[in-house]
């Protein structure tokens, strides 16, 4: 239908068409985290729209940001990157206001206050908040029956000597945020003299002989589900749902947020420079902004909704902990900083000496 206009559409006869009928052809690729996504509500989106949806996955931001920069952005019409990471996009010249100049996307009104103006996207251009949540340590339960919730559990030979154990994949700034804490330079370390710290923490840690490697949080899991590893780095919300779903094989992973400090994280919703439906686009992010659309996604999730008026409608399970930190873990939880410029260029420079050192 793009490119006839109205008075095409009149000609064709067409206008007597229903909405969705119109769309129909259209397509959305959406880029998202693997286990993100509630195929109900692509179902209704589908069937509401017309547009059908086609889904592709990444596990980390750097995997979203290298593919990307590859020529995703014009490939991928919704992605959903953690708000810390959105400045790199912008000035990347990957992603494009969600609405055209001078306008506003409808629905943004439902967003609780503390993400309306949040410092990765000021005026609230680009981004439009998907889901909150935490990253911690999971662990065999059944081998530490009650740790302390410290980053030891990870980084301290003493506390750990044996023990298989993971570290995170492909975030160097959350990895030289959580060997910060450790080492009493706070998880929202940035600047020179800390990550060098941190990478050194790094390095040290990986010549561990129990240390088996960088990997994806959702393959974290997996990996302490069959006895792989004992302990690693996930989000509270995939344990969460996995437990709910199959308690017998993922019962005895624990979760803590170190009381060093820890990410609290935001993922948003964002449209790559070049996306090739940007309507579509638009009209998926208006339809997840929905309350009753938002209170969803955070059911099937286990994680925490931005979403205000979604919040009456979520789960109890999501009023609590793990996916809704209390008081006490809520004081160890940090956004990351935004890095850039210098401060990124050190960052990578850094961890790619802590990765081949
Ligand atoms: C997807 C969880 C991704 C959240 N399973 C990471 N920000």
């Amino acid at each position: 239908m793009q490119g006839y206009g109205w008075k095409g559409l009149l000609g064709m006869g067409l206008l007597g068409m229903t909405l969705p009928a119109m769309a129909a052809g259209q397509q959305l690729n959406l880029f998202n985290w693997s286990d993100y996504m509630d195929p109900a509500i692509i179902a209704d989106f589908e069937q509401e729209t017309g547009i059908e949806v086609v889904q592709n996955y990444y596990n980390s931001n750097a995997e979203l940001f290298a593919k990307l920069n590859a020529g995703g952005d014009s490939q991928y019409d919704v992605i959903v990157p953690s708000g810390y990471f959105m400045p790199r996009l912008i000035q990347a010249g990957l992603v494009q206001p969600l609405a055209p100049e001078g306008q506003s996307l409808a629905g943004r009104e439902a967003i609780l206050e503390e993400f309306r103006k949040p410092a990765y996207d000021p005026e609230g251009r680009y981004t439009v908040p998907y889901l909150w949540g935490t990253t911690g340590i999971v662990y065999n339960t059944e081998i530490w029956p009650d740790p302390e919730p410290s980053w030891s559990l990870l980084y301290d030979p003493e506390v750990n000597p044996d023990q298989p154990f993971a570290l995170l994949k492909g975030d160097a700034q959350f990895t030289f945020g959580t060997a910060c804490a450790y080492l009493g330079e706070g998880f929202d370390c940035v600047g020179q003299e800390p990550w060098k710290k941190a990478a050194r923490q790094v390095i040290e840690t990986r010549h561990r002989d129990n240390f088996v490697g960088f990997v994806d949080a959702t393959a974290t899991i997996e990996q302490l589900a069959r006895g792989v590893i004992q302990a690693g780095i996930a989000y509270n919300g995939d344990l969460a749902s996995k437990q709910a779903e199959n308690p017998d094989v993922y019962g005895k992973i624990g979760f803590f947020i170190p009381r060093e400090g820890s990410q609290r994280w935001v993922d948003v919703m964002a449209i790559p420079a070049r996306a090739p439906h940007p309507e579509a686009a638009r009209a998926f992010v208006r339809y997840m902004l929905k309350p009753a659309v938002a209170a969803r996604l955070a059911n099937y999730n286990y994680y925490t909704t931005p979403n205000a008026a979604a919040l009456e409608q979520v789960d109890d399970v999501l009023r609590r902990p793990p996916v809704m930190p209390d008081t006490e873990a809520r004081q160890a939880l940090h956004f990351a900083p935004s890095v850039q410029g210098k401060q990124l260029q050190w960052l990578q420079q850094l961890w790619s000496e802590a990765l081949s050192r």
